[in-house]
């Protein structure tokens, strides 16, 4: 599978137009200003293997009469995505988790329920970059869905897009819950038009960290739209007190190659980069990581200075190993926990190192 990735890649224009980037000048530490250099622009990467060629050392010429936006020498001066035009920071949502509302169920059982709409939303992804995406909730990745085992989940569904979309949760639940066209539409569920809502109700199981997405075809594009989010079930007996936060690895194909241009933890690339996770010297740190990134076959979390405890999928209280990379496909996710004896300033990046020079990289400053 990998080799017919290759094969691809090394012939189809998206393969070209990301080395064509990286050939831009992409070194360790790179900046947003230099990231915007390598945001292709459609027309001046539309060529093939001889424009990749060419791109060696284009890095700096883009400011040419040819440039095809005009405002582009003015670009390296904005210093941030605009937050409040994208209805979420990246820094609130680390540890922004929706609990929805509870209420007991005859016999006492809890019933959790929230209400998400699909909607279609411009997003900034970087500095001048928008992005057509899809949404839960208005947000990309959509809102973090947290529980706690053994309760009964009800999500109230509805459509507010152009287009059919499911959630579709990873847990245990029936066929009819499941958010996959073609199965369950008889209960109402299935694929769910715009204008239509429907109620998913499951149990929540097994405790982890896992995620939720829309499963309409074709399926990639409406992953990579950003129809996604995370979906934790804490253990009955809960974890360790600790600083937790989400992060979902995600990237934008902004030029519609079929590849990604832009790359990031949480939607905007290098924000935490530009605005690092504050913690507390030797407070355990606790991160719920996923990997939603499409068009690429893996992903990864490399910390700096440090070494975190891994639980592959959350579904343990026992860590599997000791480590400072963790390596996931798609949908994969783990917890990682970890604590700072020093203070100072740790990178954490995707050792798919072209990934961390399109964005995605950030630090954690301990004080
Ligand atoms: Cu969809």
């Amino acid at each position: 599978m990998a080799t017919q990735n290759n094969d691809r890649r090394g012939n189809d224009r998206r393969g070209i137009s990301r080395r064509k980037l990286l050939a831009g000048g992409a070194i360790a530490g790179l900046s947003l200003p230099v990231l915007h250099e390598l945001i292709p622009h459609q027309s001046l990467h539309n060529g093939g293997a001889n424009d990749a060629l060419a791109a060696e050392g284009e890095h700096g010429s883009h400011g040419s009469a040819s440039d095809p936006h005009p405002d582009h020498a003015g670009f390296a001066s904005v210093a941030d995505v605009d937050h409040a035009a994208n209805g979420f920071d990246p820094t609130a949502m680390l540890r922004d988790f929706d609990w929805g509302k509870t209420r007991r169920l005859p016999g006492g059982r809890v019933l959790r329920e929230w209400e998400i709409f699909a909607e279609d939303k411009e997003i900034e992804v970087a500095p001048g970059v928008t992005y057509a995406a899809w949404t839960y909730n208005g947000r990309v990745p959509g809102p973090t869905l947290r529980c706690r085992e053994g309760e009964r989940l009800r999500i109230r569904f509805v459509n507010s897009s152009s287009h059919p979309h499911t959630m579709h949760f990873h847990g245990i639940h029936s066929a009819f819950m499941d958010g996959m066209p073609g199965i369950g539409e008889a209960a109402g569920g299935g694929q769910i038009e715009p204008g239509e809502s429907f109620d998913y109700e499951f149990d929540a199981e097994p405790f982890g960290m896992h995620l939720y997405h829309c499963h309409v075809a074709p399926l990639a594009a409406h992953i990579a739209k950003g129809l996604y989010g995370a979906f934790i079930i804490d253990p009955a007996g809960g974890r360790p007190e600790a600083d937790e936060m989400v992060m979902v690895m995600n990237a934008f194909d902004t030029n519609f190659d079929f590849g990604n241009e832009v790359y990031a933890v949480n939607t905007v690339g290098f924000h935490y980069q530009r605005h690092p996770i504050r913690v507390k010297r030797d407070e355990l740190v606790r991160v719920y990581l996923a990997n939603l990134v499409e068009y690429d076959p893996i992903n990864s979390f490399h910390l700096h200075g440090n070494f975190f405890h891994h639980f592959p999928t959350g579904t343990s209280l026992d860590p599997i190993e000791f480590t400072d990379i963790v390596v996931q496909g798609q949908a994969q996710r783990g917890i990682l926990e970890m604590s700072f004896p020093k203070p100072g300033n740790y990178m954490f990046h995707g050792h798919k190192t072209e990934f961390a020079e399109l964005g995605w990289t950030g630090f954690f400053e301990v004080s």
